[in-house]
């Protein structure tokens, strides 16, 4: 992150955030093969599905790894939709660039039916829809086509996650609002939507000029009226706690419903994932307010990995 840089946008941005179904977890995950680690950090295929984008299976076979595959194992009865996939190495966009990323992949189900999509060459997660919903134990994902690397010659892919039939265990945001954000950098971005991508190492991060996070807000629109009661978050940069420390956080919290009324939540300065309840409330939006802050020892914004209602 450079967060020095100035604010691209002041002021209010409305962010569509993508659907999200239901998410099945993989309860095993395995590979064709995987590439040896290399100054301690790891390529193996369970990396494809820990919810961090820092993390990659890179596969380890001759040549660019056409014809490689990962194995998802997911409950007997499961009905898959479709998948979202980060193809590629996350790490930072020049890795990014340097790494092969999918360009075509085929599914293959517990039955033995296949389904072939493509994928755009863009650092962006990408949801790929089947034409079906696939009633199965496991999916198999084969690189059929590569996009080519500038550097190196093995593919990879930073995450993998599943979409079944199932509704989502939150609410679904339909939209954010706010504050400021920071812009893109050699990292990544810092949308708003990252808070409810599953992914504990994408995050929103405000972008005021000077300021450390204090008063600055997101807001979630539900798109029509809903009934909560409970916050979960990731505060902070989430997935690795070296990082973790050199952003801001926050400790309070003051939640606006769209009557107007608020509540305010205490917030730990913790790293992993953490739940606060709150008196239930029917509401179509909650603006979330940064009332106190915890500094980090790098960067003076604060950032908030995941977040979501229920
Ligand atoms: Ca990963
Ligand atoms: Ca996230």
């Amino acid at each position: 992150m450079k967060p020095s840089l100035p604010l691209v946008a002041a002021g209010v941005l409305l962010v569509a955030s993508t659907a999200s179904a239901g998410r099945v977890k993989s309860t095993q995950v395995e590979a064709s093969s995987y590439y040896p680690p290399e100054n301690g950090v790891t390529y193996m295929p369970k990396n494809a599905t820990d919810g961090k984008l820092a993390t990659s299976w890179v596969e380890g076979e001759e040549g660019s790894g056409l014809g490689s595959w990962l194995k998802l194992h997911v409950p007997a009865g499961t009905k898959l939709e479709g998948v979202k996939i980060w193809g590629g190495l996350w790490a930072s966009y020049d890795y990014w660039t340097r790494a092969p990323r999918p360009k075509q992949l085929e599914f293959k189900f517990a039955d033995g039916s296949t389904e072939v999509l493509d994928l755009e060459d863009k650092m962006e997660a990408q949801t790929l829809m089947f034409a079906k919903a696939h009633d199965t134990s496991e999916v198999r994902v084969r690189i059929k086509a590569i996009y080519n690397g500038t550097t190196w010659f093995d593919s990879a892919i930073s995450e993998i996650q599943l979409i079944d039939t199932s509704t989502s265990d939150h609410v679904e945001a339909k939209a954010f609002n706010v504050s400021s954000k920071l812009p893109d950098d050699g990292d990544g971005n810092y949308n708003p939507a990252n808070v409810v991508d599953g992914v504990a190492d994408s995050m929103w991060c405000e972008g005021s000029k000077d300021g450390d996070g204090q008063g600055e807000w997101i807001e979630v629109d539900f798109g029509g009226q809903k009934s909560i009661s409970e916050l979960t978050l990731i505060n902070g940069v989430g997935g690795d706690l070296n990082a973790w420390k050199k952003s801001n956080r926050t400790t309070k919290a003051t939640l606006t419903f769209s009557d107007g009324s608020t509540q305010v939540v205490d917030i730990k300065d913790f790293f992993l994932p953490q739940t606060t309840k709150f008196s239930p409330k029917q509401t179509s939006k909650v603006r979330v307010t940064f009332d106190e802050v915890s500094k980090g020892v790098e960067y003076n914004d604060l950032c908030v990995s995941e977040l979501y209602f229920k």
